[in-house]
C-alpha cells in the first residue's frame, strides 16, 4: 500500500470513532430518536474489509452500520443528518441509524431485522452472476444472525449456485445480552460454513492490517470464481448493544481488558513503529476528523426536517 492509503485507513477509523462519540452525546440530548447501535471497538473490521473491495462490489450489512457507511464513501454530513432524521440525510431522514444506504456507491444498507439481509445478498450475487458482471457481494452480519433460519437458507443457496459472495461474520461475542456460547451450538462460528461445503477462515478484528490482508485474498478468490467463502472476524463492542443497555451480562473487567486492544491504538502504534507515519502526521489526521465531524453536527442540526407533504413518498402502498 501507498503511504496515503495507510493514512486513509487511519482517517476512516478515527472519523467513525469521533462521529459515534458525537452521536452518543446527541442521543443523550434527545436529538437522535429511535435506536442507536454503536460500532466503537469494531472499526478495524469494516475498515480493513471494505478497503479491499472494488467499487463495483456490493456491500450489505445489519443495523450497526455507521462505520460501514463511512468506509463505503458516504460523507459524515449525510450520515449525521440521517441520524437526526433530517431531509439531507443519506436516506432522506426516513431511515435513521439502522438504515444508512447509498446504492450509487453499491452500499445496500443498513438492515434492522436480524439475518433478513442475507437472502438479499444471495439475490444481488445471483444478479451479478447472471449478468456476468465482475462484482462480488460482501455481506456482513453479527454472530447472533448465524442462529437464524435466513442464515442457513442463504448460505446453502449461495453454495448450490456457486455465487460470488463473501459472507463476513462480525463475532463481537454477544448478540444483545447473550454470549455466543449460550446461543450457538458451535461457538467457533466459521465451522458453520463447513455444513455448506464452503471454505472459511478467521482473523483478529482488532488489527486492521490483518483484516485487510485476509479480505484481499478472499475477495480475489471469490472474484476468480471460487464460489462463496466465509470469513469470521473476531472483535468486541466497547459500548452496550444500543444506547441505554445496562450491560448486566458482562463484567466491567472483561470490557476493560478488551479496551486495551483498541483497534485505533493498535494501528496508531503500528504506523509509528513501522515508520510509515510520524506522530505529528497522525495528530493532523485526528484534528481533521474532529473538524469534519464538528461541521457534520452543524450541518445536521441546521438541516430541515422532511416536508410533511413528502410523507407518502417512497412507499409501496397507494396513498389514495
Ligand atoms: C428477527 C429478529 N429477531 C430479533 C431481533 C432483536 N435483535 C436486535 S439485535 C439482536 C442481536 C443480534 O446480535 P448479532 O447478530 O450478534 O449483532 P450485534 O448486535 O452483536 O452486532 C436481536 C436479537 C431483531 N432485530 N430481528
Ligand atoms: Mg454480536
Amino acid at each position: 500500500m501507498e503511504k496515503s492509503e495507510y493514512l486513509d485507513l487511519y482517517r476512516q477509523m478515527v472519523e467513525i470513532r469521533i462521529l459515534e462519540e458525537n452521536a452518543m452525546e446527541l442521543y443523550q440530548k434527545g436529538k437522535i430518536g429511535g435506536f442507536l447501535h454503536l460500532y466503537i471497538g469494531q472499526e478495524a473490521v469494516s475498515t480493513g474489509l471494505i478497503s479491499a473491495r472494488r467499487p463495483e462490489d456490493n456491500v450489505i450489512t445489519a443495523y450497526r452500520d455507521h462505520g460501514v457507511a463511512i468506509n463505503c464513501g458516504l460523507s459524515a454530513n449525510e450520515i449525521m443528518a440521517e441520524l437526526l432524521g433530517k431531509a439531507t440525510g443519506c436516506s432522506g431522514g426516513r431511515g435513521g441509524s439502522m438504515h444508512m444506504a447509498d446504492v450509487t456507491k453499491n452500499f445496500w444498507g443498513g438492515h434492522a431485522v436480524v439475518g433478513a439481509h442475507l437472502p438479499l445478498a444471495v439475490g444481488m450475487a445471483l444478479g451479478d452472476q447472471l449478468q456476468k458482471k465482475s462484482g462480488i457481494t460482501i455481506c456482513m452480519f453479527g454472530d447472533g444472525a448465524t442462529n437464524i433460519g435466513y442464515f442457513h437458507e442463504a448460505l446453502n443457496l449461495s453454495k448450490v449456485w456457486e455465487l460470488p459472495v463473501l459472507w463476513v461474520c462480525e463475532n463481537n461475542h454477544y448478540g444483545m445480552g447473550t454470549a455466543v456460547d449460550r446461543a450457538s451450538a458451535v461457538p467457533e462460528i466459521r465451522q458453520k460454513a463447513a455444513a455448506y461445503n464452503m471454505p472459511s477462515d478467521s482473523v483478529d478484528g482488532m488489527d486492521v492490517i490483518k483484516v485487510r490482508e485476509i479480505s484481499e485474498r478472499m475477495i480475489a478468490e471469490v472474484r476468480a470464481g471460487s464460489g462463496p467463502q466465509f470469513l469470521e472476524i473476531l472483535t468486541y463492542r466497547f459500548e452496550g448493544h444500543s444506547m441505554g443497555d445496562p450491560e448486566r451480562y458482562r463484567k466491567k473487567d472483561e470490557v476493560r481488558k478488551w479496551k486495551e486492544s483498541d483497534p485505533i491504538g493498535i494501528y496508531h502504534k503500528y504506523l509509528v513503529s513501522e515508520k510509515i507515519a510520524k506522530e505529528s502526521e497522525l495528530s493532523k489526521v485526528e484534528a481533521a476528523c474532529e473538524q469534519i465531524i464538528a461541521e457534520a453536527v452543524q450541518f445536521a442540526e441546521s438541516s430541515p426536517e422532511p416536508a410533511p407533504d413528502t410523507l407518502f413518498d417512497n412507499i409501496y402502498a397507494d396513498k389514495n
